[in-house]
């Protein structure tokens, strides 16, 4: 299959229109050689579509064939009141408007927890804004009352932004503060709060919260705490090409010293309900475009993943066609920054089948996962959508 792929994209790279550069670059990526930063920008200025997810999907495929992997999570988002003001946020509310906030309490929290027990949910993905009040003992509290109730199931939570926070007013260094909250139950960290990490745009849209170098060090801290953690870019907005090549980079450099990343997940920008309302939304050949050339920068990374919810089923669909191996399978409607923002998915809900099939239906193969991609299931073997939801195997 791989020979097959690399024989098409061989047959791309001597088309007489070819530009010398984009050529190189093309060699570059078939025999496995790293991207340059110049050659990262050039492929957005110059390439093709085609030319590009033809590239990326030689990787894609070289690395996990047909396989696309899902989970089964559930978000819990503790608080939308937040202290920071980035101007791309349709979901923060500051304590003027406090009456269109909410702040869970644990047992709140508890609550929900509760109500997926006998559900085969994996993970719980806790985010949310940076309330002054939810401090580093709050946040133990709940981790150790999730954990006493359900010990397996994972914790992915907070961001840098919130842990940067937490941790200053608690007086303890990333180090102390990561010890803590993994000894509490936190098992791993999600991708949020990473923007554009170049200061040109960072200072204009997201200008008060945790930097660059102090969102790449808390996940460094993780890592070398044995925990594994994801990261995003949100593009799409008023940055350049080059601010997202510089982005990648930035995380290329981290994960060569740790290894800890497991996925890369580009966030769209959505312009609703927003003090960036007057910012228009990129296309759809951009998100494909900035997909497949995340595939082709990041050669470290082991994962590239869509989140499906913000982009759109379709769409989702089609980045299984640039580099995208992983569509986030969130099982309900918990997760309100996006439909706030302006999302396409206002229903953010699909039943397994439903995840399954919409796999299925771009020819490629589901497999649920946990949140380290160990393997739980390979729904190759199940037919039918209700064999699917029903969980038996077809014969
Ligand atoms: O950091 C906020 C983004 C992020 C908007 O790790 C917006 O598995 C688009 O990081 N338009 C938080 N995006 C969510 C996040 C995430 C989501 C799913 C899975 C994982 C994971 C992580 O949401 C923020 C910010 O970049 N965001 N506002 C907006 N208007
Ligand atoms: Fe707060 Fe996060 Fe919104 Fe920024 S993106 S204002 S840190 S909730």
């Amino acid at each position: 299959m791989v020979q097959k792929q690399q024989h098409s994209v061989e047959a791309l790279l001597r088309h007489k229109d070819l530009l010398p550069e984009l050529k190189v670059i093309g060699e570059k990526v078939i025999h496995g050689e790293r991207l340059t930063m110049e050659d990262g920008v050039l492929l957005f200025e110059k390439a093709g579509l085609s030319f590009v997810g033809a590239l990326a999907n030689f990787v894609r495929e070289k690395l996990h064939g047909d396989i696309t992997y899902f989970n089964r999570n559930f978000h819990i988002e503790p608080t939308n009141v937040c202290v920071f003001t980035c101007s791309f946020c349709s979901y923060s509310r500051l304590y003027a408007k406090r009456e269109e906030g909410w702040e869970l309490s644990i047992e709140q929290m508890m609550h929900m927890v509760k109500s997926y027990d006998g559900k085969p949910v994996t993970e719980v993905h806790i985010v949310g804004g940076v309330h002054p009040k939810m401090n580093l003992q709050f946040f133990m509290d709940l981790m150790r009352q999730i954990k006493a109730h359900r010990p397996g199931l994972h914790i992915k939570g907070y961001t840098p932004v919130e842990l940067d926070y937490m941790f200053r007013k608690a007086k303890v260094t990333p180090e102390e503060g990561m010890k803590m909250l993994k000894e509490a139950g936190l098992d791993s960290l999600p991708g949020g709060g990473a923007e554009i990490f170049h200061p040109e745009i960072r200072s204009q849209i997201c200008d008060d919260k945790v930097d660059a170098e102090g969102w790449l060090h808390i996940h460094e801290v993780a890592h070398n705490l044995g925990m594994h953690s994801n990261a995003t870019m949100l593009y799409g907005h008023i940055e350049e090409y080059r601010h997202r090549i510089d982005h990648m980079k930035r995380l290329r450099d981290l994960q060569d010293k740790t290894g800890g990343f497991n996925t890369f997940i580009p966030l769209k920008f959505r312009n609703k309900q927003n003090d960036m309302s007057d910012v228009p939304e990129c296309s759809v050949v951009e998100d494909m475009r900035m997909y497949a050339i995340a595939r082709l920068f990041l050669d470290n990374f082991p994962h590239l993943k869509a989140y499906w919810p913000m982009l759109g089923r379709e769409n989702a669909q089609l980045t299984l066609s640039f580099g995208v191996n992983d569509i986030d399978g969130t099982i309900d409607d918990t997760t309100k920054i996006y439909s706030m923002a302006g999302s396409e998915e206002q229903n953010p809900a699909l039943t397994t089948g439903e995840l399954v099939n919409l796999i299925r239906q771009v020819r490629r193969i589901p497999v649920e996962r946990d949140t380290l991609y160990n393997v739980i299931r390979d729904y190759n073997k199940f037919e039918t959508e209700e064999s699917v939801s029903n969980g038996i195997p077809y014969k």
